[in-house]
C-alpha cells in the first residue's frame, strides 16, 4: 500500500539525516580552512548578551548564598531535580533525538521531551539542532559555531556573545533541516518560544516552591530558576570546552574531543564525546569509558515503556576495530 511504502521512504530519509552530519571530509574542511583565511574576518561582539549574563551570573550567586542560608531543603532539592530535568531536555532530547535522530519517539514522549528542553532555554530545538549538526559536521573550522580554534573561552561561551562567522550561516544553510520543520513539536516549540520559556524556566519553577512548601518568591527565583539555569548552562557548555580539550581519545586520537568523566557527571551522561563525535548516530553517546549515562538509562527506560524505539547503536565489534585502528590515549593530539 501506498502508507507503507511511505513509511519506508520515511525510514530511509530519516537515515540521510542522520548520516549527513557525519563529518565532512578533509578536503572540504581544508577547503573552508582556506577561504575562511582569505576573508580576514573580524569577530563583533554582542553587547547585550554579554549585560544579560553579567546579570545572569550575578542573580546565581545570589542564589548561591540563598542556598546555603535561607532556602528550604525542598528548594534545594527541587533546584537539583530540574538541573536533571531540564538537562535530559537537552541530552536525550535536543541532541540525542532531534539533532542525531539516533532514535525514534513517540508523540507523549517528544512534548515532554519540548518541555524538558525549554525549561533550558538553550534555544528552541530547531536552532540547537541546526547549530549542532554544524558543529559535527564541520567540527573546529569556522563553519563550527563553537570552533575550539578559537580557544577554550570561545567554544565554552564566547560564541554566544558575538556575531557568528560568515561561514557558519553560509555551510548551515545547506543541511536538510526539514525532519526538524515536520515535526509539529518542533514549530509549536518554536512559535511560541519566548512566552514558553518565561512560563517554563522561570515562572513554574519559582512558583512551585512558593506554593507547595511556602518558600520565598526571591529565594526560590534565585535557585530554582536562575541559579539552576545558569549551572545548567555551564554544564552543557563544558562538553563543548573541556570535552573537546582535557581528557582521552580511545576512539580516534586525530580529532579534538575527549572523554571526560566529570563534564558526564555534570552533563547528565554526556562526557564521552570522543566516542559521540567518532559514532554520532549511537544513541548512548558514549561507550565503555564512562559508565555514569543517565540520559542513555532515562532512554532505556522510555524505551522499556514503548516511549521511544528504534535505538541505534553501533556493533561492539565495529567499536573495539575503531579503538585498535585509531585509539589514542594522550590529550590533545592534533
Ligand atoms: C545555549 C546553546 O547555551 C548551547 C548549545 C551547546 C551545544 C552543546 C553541544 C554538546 C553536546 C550535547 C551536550 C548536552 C549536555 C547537556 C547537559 C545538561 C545538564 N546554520 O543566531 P543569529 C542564520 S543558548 C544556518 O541571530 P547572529 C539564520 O538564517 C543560551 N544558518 O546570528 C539565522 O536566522 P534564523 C541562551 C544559520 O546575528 C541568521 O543567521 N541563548 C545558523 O550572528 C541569524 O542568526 C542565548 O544566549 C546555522 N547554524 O547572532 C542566545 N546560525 O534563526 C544566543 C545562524 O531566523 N544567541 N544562521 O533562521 C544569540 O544571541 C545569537 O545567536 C548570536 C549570534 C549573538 C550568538
Ligand atoms: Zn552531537
Ligand atoms: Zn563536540
Amino acid at each position: 500500500t501506498s502508507g507503507s511504502k511511505n513509511k519506508y521512504q520515511k525510514v530511509e530519509r530519516d537515515q540521510a539525516i542522520s548520516d549527513q552530519f557525519l563529518s565532512a571530509d578533509l578536503e572540504e574542511m581544508e577547503r573552508l580552512q582556506e577561504e575562511s583565511k582569505k576573508m580576514k574576518y573580524r569577530a563583533a561582539v554582542v553587547w547585550r548578551n554579554v549585560i544579560l549574563f553579567i546579570f545572569l551570573h550575578i542573580g546565581a550567586f545570589w542564589g548561591v548564598y540563598h542556598m546555603f542560608t535561607e532556602a528550604k531543603w525542598a528548594t534545594v532539592a527541587w533546584t537539583f531535580g530540574l538541573w536533571v530535568f531540564s538537562g535530559v531536555g537537552i541530552t536525550a532530547g535536543a541532541h540525542r533525538l532531534w539533532a542525531h535522530r539516533s532514535y525514534k519517539a513517540t508523540l507523549p514522549a517528544r512534548i515532554i521531551l519540548m518541555i524538558c528542553q525549554t525549561m533550558a532555554f538553550q534555544n528552541d530545538i530547531i536552532e540547537w539542532a541546526r547549530d549542532h549538526r554544524c558543529h559535527h559536521k564541520w567540527t573546529d573550522t569556522d563553519a563550527d559555531p563553537h570552533n575550539t580554534r578559537r580557544g577554550f573561552f570561545f567554544a565554552h561561551m564566547g560564541w554566544l556573545l558575538m556575531k557568528k562567522h560568515p561561514q557558519v550561516k553560509e555551510n548551515g544553510g545547506k543541511l536538510d533541516l526539514s525532519d526538524l520543520f515536520e515535526d509539529p513539536v518542533c514549530t509549536f516549540q518554536r512559535k511560541y518560544y519566548l512566552p514558553l520559556v518565561a512560563l517554563i524556566c522561570f515562572l513554574l519553577p519559582t512558583a512551585i516552591p512558593v506554593f507547595l512548601w511556602g518558600e520565598s518568591a526571591a529565594v526560590a527565583y534565585t535557585t530554582a530558576a536562575v541559579f539552576r539555569y545558569c549551572w545548567t548552562l555551564h554544564a552543557t557548555w563544558c562538553v563543548n570546552s573541556f570535552a573537546h580539550y582535557i581528557g582521552y581519545k580511545p576512539y580516534d586520537r586525530t580529532i579534538t574531543s575527549v572523554e571526560s568523566v566529570w563534564t558526564t557527571l555534570v552533563a547528565v551522561g554526556e562526557g564521552g564525546h570522543n566516542f559521540h563525535h567518532t559514532f554520532p548516530q549511537d544513541y548512548r553517546a558514549s561507550e565503555y569509558s564512562i559508565q555514569y549515562n543517565w540520559t542513555r538509562m532515562l532512554i532505556d527506560t522510555f524505551a522499556a515503556l514503548g516511549w521511544v524505539y528504534d535505538r541505534k547503536i553501533v556493533a561492539d565489534e565495529v567499536i573495539q576495530r575503531q579503538i585498535e585502528k585509531h585509539g589514542g590515549l594522550k590529550s590533545h593530539e592534533h
